[in-house]
């Protein structure tokens, strides 16, 4: 026991959980901790707007498996943080809400900066710890890291501002270990079972498997089963992209190998997913899913266990362990799939071979809409070239954000990765302005491996005010900016199902690479496609000198396959004067 402030205790307990990096924005509601980040070895990261702290954290955590911290004003600094928090839950994010309340003396009269923190961030974390008085500063705060680790999500910790002032006797508690296992030996029987008598397996390689560090051990039990293996959507960097096994990921623009290959499967094994239902949709008018196949759901979250697809076998336990537990069940048995290896092997190989071909002759994007529009700016680069040459410049160990659109969409089946914790997409939340901030804050995790954003001009123009915060902060990163000056993605909508009538979609955009330089940071356009790779390879060297650097590359408004054709219809009409907004 120790007497301390119940400041000290705050900033105690983060040390105590090895918390570095703080992202936030100065607030009198927490200076009194604030003043002690520095002799306490925390640097505060001071943001322009908290959402980007808080996509920063996430990304910060995403890339190192830490916690990501972020910080603010009560009342309306927390309430900033709310769309990245949430985006922050759909991605598993261990990140921390540092939210400082109102006084908790005057709570309920309507003073300065007061709204009720924890209602709005109940839906969206997996924890919410309050602080209910001085002596349990240290307690809570413990708590709080605790279950963003062992939940895998955001948690909240909501402190009443006067609750950083007083003097305590505490024990600082130390950071909880928890060991997580393979799961029940029955479950584990009866997949090692269904595996054995499987005649072409296919393994879902899922963000559990980044998360739980167990890339190694799901190429182990690949190899032994030499069964393809498919990214879940969104997780490219779960399975190495060099190996003949990797057939690239599911989902919206996803890898058609690794579709045509998941519809031959008697047996997956879906390993650390939860087969989330946006990531299994229908694409390229290919229903893929195999609803005849028998599937072995692994996820250490019991409740996502057959939620959304029916399983033979669900697994509660850690992607790592499962597949090493798996692995040890199959040695030395006698596996159906050993007959018909070099079959499979082939097979795999063709419809990986036919993907590349097909990607390398699908320069420009077919139908009615996108034709008339290259043909009206035929100077402008197609997309789905420049997004090819940004793959071929890509430095080896680059991390990689995307923003959610049209083109960062179509990136999906160009992004591949040979090391986990190396791509940062906007998971299932899916907000725009997600990629710049959060790449912002890989970057301080990982100073030392080059980071890239892909975002659309849209996106760009609601987060690029970080461009501050990357030079005054001295955090380099490189976000590529794809001016078509539209909300492509939500313009492909009214292109496919409104008649070509445009309500809200076109932009008329300044120069963003001028704009960065005004802002302190290096800016260049790209229009010619030898300039592409490059731009990028010189901006990732930059970085390396402290520098950002805005690649803007003006594209064509070609656009590819919408995000949600499974979700609009056709528009009816009633009334007289509505009569001609249909399609016929
Ligand atoms: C915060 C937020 N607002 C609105 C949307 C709806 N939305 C989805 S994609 C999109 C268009 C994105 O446009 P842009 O960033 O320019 O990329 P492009 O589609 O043109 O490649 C919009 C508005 C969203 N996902 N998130
Ligand atoms: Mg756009």
């Amino acid at each position: 026991m120790a007497r301390m402030t119940s400041s000290e205790a705050f900033v105690e307990t983060l040390a105590a959980h090895g918390v570095k990096d703080v992202f936030g924005i100065v607030g009198s509601a927490y200076m009194d901790a604030l003043d002690l980040f520095p002799p306490a070895g925390i640097r505060f990261i001071p943001v322009v707007h908290e959402q980007g702290a808080a996509h920063m954290a996430d990304g910060y955590s995403r890339v190192s498996g830490h916690h990501g911290v972020c910080i603010g004003q009560n009342g309306p600094g927390i309430t900033n943080f709310v769309t990245a928090i949430a985006a922050a839950y759909w991605a598993h994010s261990p990140v921390v809400a540092i939210t400082p309340e109102t006084g908790s003396t005057t709570i309920g009269l309507g003073g300065f900066q007061e709204t009720d923190q924890i209602p709005m961030f109940s839906k969206i974390t997996k924890y919410q710890g309050h602080v209910n008085g001085p002596g349990r500063m240290a307690e809570i705060t413990a708590r709080c890291f605790d279950m963003a680790l062992a939940e895998r999500g955001p948690t909240q910790l909501n402190i009443p501002r006067d609750f950083f002032y007083g003097e305590i006797d505490i024990k600082i508690p130390p950071p909880r270990q928890i060991e997580r296992g393979a799961g029940g030996e029955q479950s584990l029987d009866e997949a090692a079972e269904l595996l054995t008598q499987a005649k072409f397996p296919v393994i879902i390689s899922g963000g559990g498997v980044i998360m739980a560090g167990g890339v190694e051990q799901c190429i182990a039990l690949a190899e032994h089963l030499s069964a393809p293996v498919v990214n879940s959507y969104l997780h490219n960097d779960s399975f190495p992209a060099s190996h003949p096994l990797w057939c690239g990921p599911l989902g919206y623009q996803g890898s058609k190998a690794g579709m045509k290959l998941i519809q031959q499967a008697d047996v997956v094994l879906a390993l650390g997913t939860r087969l989330g239902p946006f990531g299994t949709l229908p694409q390229y008018g290919i229903e893929y899913w195999p609803k005849g196949a028998k599937i072995i759901q692994v996820d250490f979250d019991h409740k996502m266990l057959g939620l959304v697809k029916p399983i033979a076998v669900g697994i509660c336990g850690d992607a790592r362990a499962t597949a090493a537990a798996l692995l040890q069940r199959l040695q030395g048995k006698k596996l159906v799939c050993q007959q018909n290896k070099d079959e499979r092997a082939r097979e795999i190989k063709r419809q990986k071979d036919a993907w590349e071909s097909e990607l390398n002759e699908w320069t420009e994007e077919q139908d009615e809409w996108s034709q008339k529009m290259i043909k009206e700016e035929p100077k402008l680069l197609h997309p789905r070239q420049v997004l090819r040459e940004l793959e071929k410049a890509m430095p080896e160990d680059a991390m990689v954000s995307t923003d959610i659109g049209n083109i960062c969409s179509v990136s999906n089946s160009y992004l591949r990765f040979n090391k986990p914790n190396s791509f940062f997409a906007a998971m299932s939340f899916g907000n725009c302005g997600y990629a710049f901030p959060t790449i912002v804050g890989t970057k301080v995790a990982s100073p030392d491996r080059p980071a890239v954003a892909y975002v659309g001009d849209g996106a760009w123009a609601m987060s690029m005010g970080e461009i501050l915060t990357c030079v005054r902060e001295r955090i380099p990163v490189t976000p590529i900016v794809f001016n078509n000056k539209q909300w492509g993605a939500e313009k492909k909508n009214q292109v496919d199902f409104y008649g070509w009538r445009f309500e809200g979609v076109n932009l008329e955009n300044p120069s963003f690479a001028q704009i960065a330089i005004a802002m302190g940071a290096q800016g260049v356009t790209i229009d010619k496609l030898a300039d592409v790779g490059p731009a990028l390879q010189k901006a990732c060297e930059d970085q390396k000198a402290g520098k950002t650097t805005i690649i803007e590359i003006m594209v064509t408004r070609e656009l590819g396959d919408p995000f949600r054709r499974d979700a609009l219809k056709k528009p009816v009409r009633l009334l007289e004067k509505y009569k001609a907004f249909t399609v016929n």
